[in-house]
């Protein structure tokens, strides 16, 4: 039924024009929803990589890109594995989210978060530097602010960088085998490898278990043929390791930091042998065989130690133990735990715009993507297939038992050099990691990363006392804790908050991080409306204010009230505030007002908070008609000029809440205008946060171009989002895009469809949930709605908008009428119970 005329040597980076047209007027059906399955016909060494990988020059190597484009992703949250389905020699790359070098050192108790305590050389302290730069700004002196701005930094040389633990080889020494199959099914999060080899189908399924905590290995034969194989498990880490019985056992230090890790790797057999032959094991003459791994690390995420406190043997202890609970359980109990545990999150919600299961692989379906040869529905299903692997990404790199939050690649990692070193970037990546996570139900996945800022805190506090704390504060020996908390744009697990050093750290100066990471935080409550989470995190923002009251200025000229020095992340320059702090600010005092008065607390506080939003005043529009991302922007803009991937002057429309097209259209006008200004084609996530924004400004077309972009120079055969490298971020922030351009509740009101494309005039949303903690499933036809069903979780006012709304009534569940209001604006408004659910439909 296919043409399969297309060239596979097309690659996605080459200039094919994106086209609506598909080459036949199918028709969409909306039914049951298709089976979600990466599936490839190759191991990842034969499959056709994008350009967009090691032509960036980012000499990762190849091995790298290897692994960036071609595995495929399992994750148990804190374990991950990269399988690359060879034939003759399995290859799975093994991962621990903890395992990083840098941080506390083996000889130096601590660190000190990189920051550059006491006087430098010129005699100065940090802070020195601060309010001098400061002054310079006020005195207009551009040249000396830029040169007292390259003085303020920090230590970088301890920031680590997130390891690789090793690889598992099987090599089974098959070749011209038959009937290839290599997927990854993320409906139930199985991947498998399956062929003929001479009389015999062999078989491999893998599965990373959140509940037992391993990566599981299940090999068959089935004919006339037996499994033999050998088992190696190379480290990246310069381990010991060790084959004994049926076991290899891998354990050491990291180099740098003596972080201390342990793994082991069984072998369970019904039939055949296992034998150690020097580090290595041999599996000989069994129809099945089953390997378990484990590995874990004594890192603790508390400050400043960083450490459990474990020794060698109790580590060693609890990862035998680990793996032994998980062999005597048996892979066919751990494969039921981890579906039940796994869909448990991951079928709490579906999205069906009519896609069906392509014949083609996915790695053809990618490569014709950007072309016309290829079936609508074929095409919806790498649209649904790509949102759902965002959630799939999102379960398996960051649960709620999780040691730390998804970094840059969430868990996977092919090597010890990955760009960035894999970090937690603060500057906008850790955020869009979580951008899905409400409205697609995974709240609990947050979990991580509450902990992880909670924890940036103490780090934190000495970071913004090393380089703002004036002379009267020191001179008055205030703790640690009168001078709230910041974090700088690139962070690690040990407290790393100050700024960078060098060439780019200008680039690493970014105070607003930590308030735009509360807006995720803040979220969490909004979505649902839980109390006791409130008042976890009220005291981290409160903290967060703090630092803002202390070093906020009037700005003599605009009378604003503004960060000096401010940053816009990645391209500046040095100012008295920018649209980017100033928002995020914004979004801070008005969040932490609203919690204040929320628990009934702090009403000083909240005075002192709505007198500095007052002052803010953080939009201000160009002469060009766009958002101003510099106050001082008093040119015309010239296409194409700064062309930047970082729309830091938008997020007050997205993510944050300040730009209300009800209040102020005009402002979503100018988004526009600097929208389209930054230009279409960008890295991955800068793609990703466009989709979101163009969602927010209620445009689904446009939005949709940037889908349409982002899967022609964003995406690598795995899905994997690429920056380039592949960078998880941009997958979140596709699946947070879509989930944006179908429904919205930030501002108030719950609105259905807000930016439905041309392309999804059909469609239904079960499980999608807004703020206000409502739980909603509903159908559109012709781009209108037809039904929604939504539970009310927390018994709150629901009020809807979309096209149409004055024709709807509302019903409970049972079908009886339930009184409501029509409002101007589309809007319909019901009083609801908590538990209870209600239908919309046709009057
Ligand atoms: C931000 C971005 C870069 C990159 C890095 C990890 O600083 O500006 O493009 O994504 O994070
Ligand atoms: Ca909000």
């Amino acid at each position: 039924m296919i043409v399969s005329i297309i060239s596979l040597t097309v690659f996605a980076s080459t200039a094919i024009s994106i086209v609506d047209v598909v080459f036949s007027s199918e028709t969409i059906a909306v039914g049951d929803s298709a089976p979600m399955v990466l599936t490839y016909k190759k191991p990842a060494s034969k499959t056709i990589m994008t350009q967009v990988g090691e032509s960036s020059g980012r000499g990762l190597g190849a091995d790298f890109n290897l692994f960036q484009q071609a595995s495929l992703p399992i994750g148990s949250g804190d374990l991950g594995g990269s399988i690359f389905g060879e034939i003759a020699n399995e290859r799975i790359i093994i991962n621990e989210k903890t395992l990083w070098s840098g941080g506390v050192s083996q000889d130096e108790n601590i660190d000190n978060g990189g920051n550059l305590l006491g006087k430098d050389a010129n005699g100065k302290l940090q802070s020195d530097y601060y309010y001098d730069i400061r002054q310079a700004l006020l005195d207009g002196d551009k040249k000396l602010t830029k040169s007292l701005f390259k003085q303020m930094r920090g230590d970088t040389s301890s920031k680590g960088a997130y390891q690789c633990f090793g690889n598992v080889y099987l090599n089974f020494g098959h070749k011209n085998v038959k009937n290839y199959n290599r997927n990854l099914n993320i409906d139930n999060a199985i991947a498998s490898v399956s062929y003929n080899y001479q009389d015999t189908s062999f078989g491999r399924e893998f599965l990373a278990s959140n509940p037992d905590n391993v990566i599981a290995i299940k090999l068959t034969a089935v004919g006339g043929q037996k499994l033999n194989f050998t088992v190696n498990y190379p480290s990246l880490q310069g381990a010991t390791v060790l084959a004994k019985d049926n076991y290899i056992e891998s354990k050491g230090k990291v180099a740098d930091n003596g972080l201390q890790f342990y793994s082991v790797l069984k072998v369970d057999t019904v039939d055949g042998q296992v034998q150690p032959y020097i580090d290595s094991l041999q599996v000989a003459d069994c129809n099945e065989a089953t390997i378990f791994l484990s590995v874990a690390t004594d890192y603790n995420d508390n400050y400043p130690v960083y450490r459990t406190g474990e020794t060698a043997d109790e580590l060693a202890t609890r990862v035998v133990k680990t793996v032994d609970n998980a062999i005597s359980k048996g892979y066919e109990a751990v494969k039921t735990d981890h579906i039940a545990d796994y869909k448990a999150l991951y079928d709490r919600m579906s999205v069906n715009f009519g896609a069906k299961q392509p014949k083609i692989t996915t790695e053809q379906l990618l490569y014709r993507y950007p072309t016309v040869f290829l079936w609508k529905s074929e095409r919806l299903y790498a649209e649904q297939l790509l949102f759902n692997y965002g959630r799939y990404l999102l379960i398996s790199s960051s649960r709620e038992n999780s040691k730390l939050p998804a970094n840059l690649q969430g868990v996977w990692n092919g090597g010890n050099n990955a760009l960035w070193g894999s970090d937690y970037h603060v500057n906008i990546n850790l955020q869009m990691n979580y951008w899905p996570a409400y409205n697609t139900n995974l709240a609990e996945c947050v979990t991580p990363l509450v902990e992880y800022v909670d924890k940036l805190r103490e780090p934190g506090r000495v970071t913004a006392k090393t380089y703002t704390a004036t002379k009267e504060e020191l001179a008055a020996n205030l703790p640690n804790e009168a001078y709230g908390f910041i974090a700088n744009t690139e962070c690690n697990p040990f407290g790393h908050t100050s700024p960078g050093e060098g060439k780019y750290a200008k680039a690493l100066w970014s105070p607003a991080a930590v308030a735009w990471l509360l807006q995720n935080l803040y979220e969490g409550y909004e979505y649902g409306c839980d109390i006791d989470y409130l008042t976890q995190i009220y005291p981290i923002m409160k903290e967060a204010a703090l630092y803002f009251e202390r070093t906020m200025i009037v700005d003599p000229a605009s009378g604003r009230l503004v960060t000096a020095p401010a940053y816009s992340p990645e391209h500046g320059p040095i100012s008295l505030g920018n649209t980017y702090e100033q928002s995020l600010v914004w979004q801070l005092l008005t969040d932490t007002s609203t919690a204040a008065k929320t628990l009934g607390v702090d009403p000083d506080k909240v005075n002192l908070w709505q007198d500095m939003l007052s002052k803010l005043n953080p939009i201000e529009i160009g002469k060009s008609g766009q958002i101003k991302e510099w106050y001082n922007e008093n040119y015309v803009i010239d296409l194409g000029k700064p062309f930047h991937r970082h729309t830091s002057h938008l997020l007050g429309l997205f993510p944050c809440d300040l730009m209300d097209k009800n209040v102020h259209p005009e402002w979503i006008d100018s988004v526009e205008t600097s929208l389209n200004w930054r230009g279409t084609k960008s890295t991955g996530w800068a793609m990703g946060q466009r989709i979101n924004t163009w969602a927010r400004i209620g445009d689904g077309n446009k939005a949709y171009k940037m889908i349409k972009q982002l899967f022609t120079s964003g995406i690598y055969p795995n899905f994997f989002d690429a920056h380039p490298p592949f960078q998880i971020d941009g997958n979140f922030g596709y699946t947070s895009g879509v989930a944006e351009m179908l429904m919205q509740s930030n501002l108030g009101y719950i609105e259905l469809l807000p930016a439905l494309p041309s392309s999804w005039s059909k469609g239904e949303i079960n499980g999608i949930v807004a703020r206000g903690n409502f739980l909603l499933s509903f159908n559109w036809d012709n781009a209108s709605l037809q039904n929604a069903t939504i539970t009310s979780n927390s018994g709150n006012t629901c009020v809807l908008r979309f096209d149409g709304a004055s024709n709807f009534k509302v019903l409970d569940k049972d079908g009886n009428a339930i009184s409501y209001l029509k409002l101007s604006g589309n809007q319909i408004s019901f009083e609801t119970e908590a538990n209870k659910t209600y239908q919309i439909c046709y009057i």
